[in-house]
Order: C-alpha cells, then structure tokens, then sequence
C-alpha cells in the first residue's frame, strides 16, 4: 500500500504540535508550582497559613494560663474554668492583659471528640478524643478586644460550648444621666390669689445611663426621668409649652391628668420634632396628678421615660408638716 506523502507530512505536524502542547504544559504547571511554592513561603512568613490569621510566634515565658474542661449536663455542651479564679464557672471569660503570653489547656470531660479554637488568634488545640485527654496552645494576645473562644467540632458551639477571651479593658458604655434629683422641688405656694402658671415642657431623646456599662435610650420631659415637679391651686390658669427638640426622632405631647377634659392637653400638643404647641386650662380639682406622654405608642413613651407629677393646691395651701 502507497501512503500519500502529503497524508504523511500532515500526521508528522500534527504530532509534533501535539508535543509541544503537552511540554508547553508541562512547563507552565511546573512554573505554576514554583510561584506557588513562593507564596506558601510568603505566607509562611507572614503567618497567614493555617487556621486563621496566626498571629506572632510566642516567645518567652506564658504570662497566664488557663484550664478549661469539657462538660455536659445532658443537654448542653460547655467548657468549665478548672483552677484559679475561673473554676468551676461554666464559659468563664478568660482576662488578660494586651501583650500577654497565653496558654490555654483543654481536658476532655467526656469520651467525645471537642477542641477549642480562637480564630482571631490562629489558635487551636486539636481534637481530644479520649477521657481525660489534655490538649494545649500558647499565643501572643496581640489584639485587644472581645474575642469567642469555642468548640469547633459541628454542632458543638451551638450547644453551648463558646466563652468569651476579654484582651485589655472593656469598654463601658456611659449615656448621660437622666436621673431627677428628688429635692428638685417648687416650695409651697401658700395662700396666693389665683394666677397664671407658665410651664415648659420640652421633649428631649437622651441617650441615658441605665446601668453600669449600659445606656438605654430614654424619651424624657426636660432631660430628667421623671420630669419636672408642677405645682399650681385651684383656680390657676396654667399655659402649658410643649416643644418637640428638632433632633428628636417621634412626635411627642403631654396628658395632664389635672386637665378637666377629654386627653388631658393630649389633642393638642402633639408636636413634630422641632415644633412647640401652646394650650391653656384652669385647675379645678385639688390633687397630685400625673403626666404624661401621649403619642403612640403611649406605652412606649412612658416607659421610656416620658411622666412626672403635678400637685394643685387647694386654695388656701396645704397645711404645714410636722417632718
Ligand atoms: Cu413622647
């Protein structure tokens, strides 16, 4: 059989491109691994391999340690403090100090695989899996903040086994003081002749204190939770001011509960943030009354803070006290 040497010449370039494709690939996959054998240095070198961002190597002796042992009631999952100022205390947060050299041991409390890990921090123990297996980690606290130490092992973390690694100082929230001063009081307004009574109420937004560490963002009258004391007798005509801060988010108003009539001043005082309403009544009944916001949602209001008291005297004025 004749082969037809252009048939020939055809099957020789073929395999000859054929070739070089597959060195040129060669090539190109061996140079592939050598860039990333540079970069696995690279990173290597910047700590970045591993789980999480590892941070600086330890060196040097570990300023705190902590021993944490798995626990389980039946139903959830948790780490208790073993020693020290921790012990016993299922998840305690675990203080240190910005800097600090930390090593943290994890005892197996149960024949169950656990771990514990800090992402933040790079650091993990490994699985212990038998009873009473011991597994630790040393790193350098080298970020300040809240960080979650926790159970990597699915479904554990969810049950309950996360803890909170504190680096540096808390921060603490401070608002400002919404508190009323109780001797904040008008004196008593003896036996006066009825007149007029100018009363301010102004609605501020505060950003309060409502605990240490812990703000809560109050509705007030006049910045104080309650507001401002009124005093005023029968027979007074009181003009009451009711002014919205421009800064506030909610509409708000004032019920005086002294007020002989249908919401109590509520109708007319709603007021828009920035805006001020302006009514009048006259005291008819003796009594100590309270105010309050009356925009929705009412409830919302008062317990934000938005009530106080008004007191209208009898005529004549209330009797002197012994104390
Ligand atoms: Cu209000």
């Amino acid at each position: 059989m004749k082969r037809s040497p252009i048939l020939l010449f055809i099957f020789l370039a073929l395999t000859s491109l054929l070739l070089s494709a597959c060195y040129s690939s060669a090539s190109e996959s061996n140079s592939i691994r050598a860039t990333m054998a540079v970069m696995q240095d690279q990173m290597a070198q910047a700590g970045l391999t591993g789980q999480g961002a590892a941070t600086q190597a330890p060196t040097g002796p570990v300023d705190v340690s902590f021993t944490l042992s798995t626990s389980t009631d039946g139903h959830d999952l948790t780490f208790v403090g073993v020693g020290g100022e921790i012990d016993g205390i299922a998840n305690p947060t675990l203080v240190v100090q910005p800097g600090d050299i930390v090593q943290i041991t994890l005892v197996n409390g149960q024949a169950t695989e656990h771990d514990l890990v800090i992402d933040e921090f790079g650091a993990a123990t490994g699985s212990v899996l038998a009873l009473g297996e011991e597994r630790s980690f040393t790193f350098v606290a080298d970020q300040e903040g809240s960080f979650s130490y926790f159970c990597s092992i699915p479904g554990h973390r969810a049950a309950g086994m996360e803890g909170t690694i504190q680096v540096g100082e808390t921060e603490v929230a401070t608002g400002e003081s919404i508190i009323k001063n109780p001797s904040d009081l008008p004196g008593p307004l003896g036996s006066r002749a009825p007149a007029l009574v100018q009363v301010e109420l102004v609605a501020q937004e505060v950003e309060g204190q409502l605990a240490d560490g812990t703000t809560y963002p109050y509705f007030t009258f006049n910045g104080s939770v309650p507001g401002p004391f009124i005093r005023a007798r029968v027979g007074d005509t009181l003009e009451v001011s009711m002014r919205n801060e421009t800064q506030s988010a909610f509409v708000h108003s004032v019920d005086l509960h002294s007020v002989n009539g249908p919401g109590g001043g509520a109708v007319y005082t709603q007021v828009q943030p920035g805006e001020t309403k302006v009514f009048t009544f006259k005291a008819l009944n003796p009594g100590i009354y309270v105010y309050h916001c009356a925009s929705p949602s009412v409830p919302h209001h008062i317990t934000s803070g938005m009530y106080g008291l008004i007191l209208i005297e009898p005529a004549g004025g209330l009797p002197a006290v012994v104390r």
